[in-house]
């Protein structure tokens, strides 16, 4: 695998204080609510899902608190939607007194397959520990279970590996202590479409279950700051939760610990304490002014734009020294930029987009909080795009080329279109250009898939914004999604980046915007 991230355990990282002690000062407290299973559930193989199992109601809930379960029982329990948090149940023994410890081995599904693929035949090259599965032996009956870890599923699969011959067990009171950090209310989608009303309601669960002390990327995995999901999540929630301290809250994250040059982190941990992890991505860093310009617009909060507006003029510093002379954005063979997961993809246009993109926000920036750098940073912005025009475009083809092998592809279109690149009819006709002649290099996750409805948008196609939102988040819904998932290619379901679809996050930061475009876009 390629894209396997990379590390470098040798850079030198700079802590500063003051911003992580804000951060801390906003830490969320979680709100938890408890919810019961519905129901009992058989999985069977079904070739006509997209995963390839479906699921059939066997018994109630009060049917299965009583039956009474032995060694190698198994049985899956639907809790009828998507819930991060934290499992409790109730143990009972049935029969002679229990004379040997009861091992349960539990396992958490966000989809059925996960419940029902054997977690040992996984391959990919992510840490196997991020599959969801707890080992339990209780040696005293009855026993009230209170699992530490917290899990994210809908089904949870019970199998009972060990008791004695003299006794069983009933499991009774499962429960989930969901959390999150989202207010309760949000309000109401104001669409009377209700295909873009299903859409909306998964995609706030989505943004909800994934706030939770952070902006975590996705609860099951890598439950984990990233700067690119943050920026889309704090979209979303600037029209729903609106929790803009949350949102601040993570952007000192970023800003508290940097590596020594100033570049911001691609993602952040927060446990035991604040650290930045060793993975820089030239298109997140340069998010970070994105977030940052977002913020003052939904919250108005000038002090901290102030504040954190240094850092997010070195990001724009940084990536600049990437360019030649021209202006051009270096390319690099190496993990230094992400754009889409999507191994074929040579990422140099649409770098050169992101950057412009994130110039023209410092710009906007730099107009109320640093006046005498405006002129220089339009001067960049300019030879920045003459750059990408002049070496980029390919007036032949209708499309930007990307990188020494000329390759065209989705992503280069979607990020110079985003950047404002060429006319407004230039940028227009690549968009229906991708129509009738569609690249080769595709998108394939929901993350791509926003920038391409937002390209739309930009451009004024507003109705196939609306068609494209319904076939792909549609299509999501459709196949029985509770939250929208990381990876989601309509054509190859069993797609991972990672090498096994079991690994996939299913409830995932980057995939809920289309809550934002149908509220912000009134569509
Ligand atoms: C994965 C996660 C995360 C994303 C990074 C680049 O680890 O899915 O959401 O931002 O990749």
């Amino acid at each position: 695998m390629s894209e396997a991230i990379q590390h470098n355990s040798q850079v030198t990282m700079t802590r500063h204080e003051d911003f992580l002690r804000t951060a801390e000062a906003l830490r969320p407290s979680l709100r938890s609510e408890f919810h019961q299973p519905t129901a009992l559930v058989e999985a069977h193989a079904d070739t006509n899902t997209l995963f390839g199992w479906h699921a059939e109601q066997i018994s109630s809930l009060e049917a299965f608190y009583q039956r009474e379960l032995t060694s190698g029982d198994s049985v899956i329990v639907d809790f009828g939607s998507h819930y991060v948090g934290y499992l409790h149940f109730l143990c009972q023994s049935a029969g002679s007194p229990p004379d040997a410890p009861a091992h349960l081995q539990l396992t958490f599904g966000e989809t059925l397959c996960e419940v029902c693929e054997p977690f040992s035949e996984y391959q990919g090259w992510l840490s196997s520990s991020w599959l969801q599965q707890q080992d339990l032996w209780l040696d005293v009956l009855p026993a009230k279970v209170e699992l530490p870890r917290r899990y994210c599923f809908r089904y949870l699969k019970i199998e009972v590996k060990a008791v004695s011959r003299k006794f069983r067990l009933r499991v009774e009171q499962i429960q989930v202590n969901a959390v999150t950090s989202a207010t309760e209310v949000c309000p109401p989608v104001p669409s009377r479409d209700p295909q873009l009303q299903a859409i909306d309601n998964v995609a706030v669960r989505t943004l909800q279950n994934c706030m939770q002390e952070v902006f975590e990327d996705g609860p099951k995995r890598d439950r984990r700051l990233w700067l690119g999901d943050l920026r889309l999540q704090a979209l979303v929630n600037d029209v729903t939760f609106a929790r803009h301290d949350l949102v601040r809250r993570c952007l000192y994250l970023f800003a508290g610990h940097t590596r020594e040059d100033g570049m911001v982190s691609a993602n952040i941990f927060v446990q035991p304490d604040v650290i930045a992890d060793d993975t820089f991505l030239f298109d997140y860093s340069l998010f970070f002014t994105d977030v940052l310009y977002n913020y003052l617009q939904s919250s108005g909060d000038i002090e901290t734009v102030r504040e954190l507006w240094p850092t997010a003029k070195r990001q724009i510093e940084l990536a600049l020294s990437r360019c030649d002379a021209s202006g051009m954005v270096r390319d690099s063979n190496d993990w230094w930029v992400f754009i889409d997961w999507q191994e074929s993809l040579n990422k140099q246009a649409a770098a050169q987009g992101v950057l412009i993109y994130c110039v023209q926000r410092a710009i906007w920036l730099a107009e109320q909080f640093d006046p005498e750098l405006t002129t220089t940073l339009c001067d960049r912005l300019q030879q920045l795009k003459t750059a990408a025009l002049r070496e980029l475009w390919d007036q032949q083809q209708g499309y930007y080329v990307s990188g020494t092998q000329r390759q065209v592809s989705w992503a280069s279109q979607i990020w110079l279109v985003l950047a404002e690149v060429g006319s407004v009819e230039q940028r227009r006709e690549i968009m229906r250009n991708l129509q009738k002649n569609p690249p080769a290099i595709a998108m394939n996750t929901p993350y791509l898939r926003h920038h391409y409805i937002a390209a739309l948008l930009q451009c004024g196609m507003r109705d196939k914004a609306i068609a494209e939102i319904k076939s792909y988040w549609g299509a999501m819904v459709d196949y029985g999604a509770d939250t929208f998932w990381e990876i989601f290619d309509p054509e190859h379901p069993e797609f991972s980046p990672y090498g096994s679809r079991l690994i996939n996050s299913y409830c995932h930061a980057w995939s809920c915007t289309p809550a934002w475009f149908i509220r912000q876009y009134g569509l």
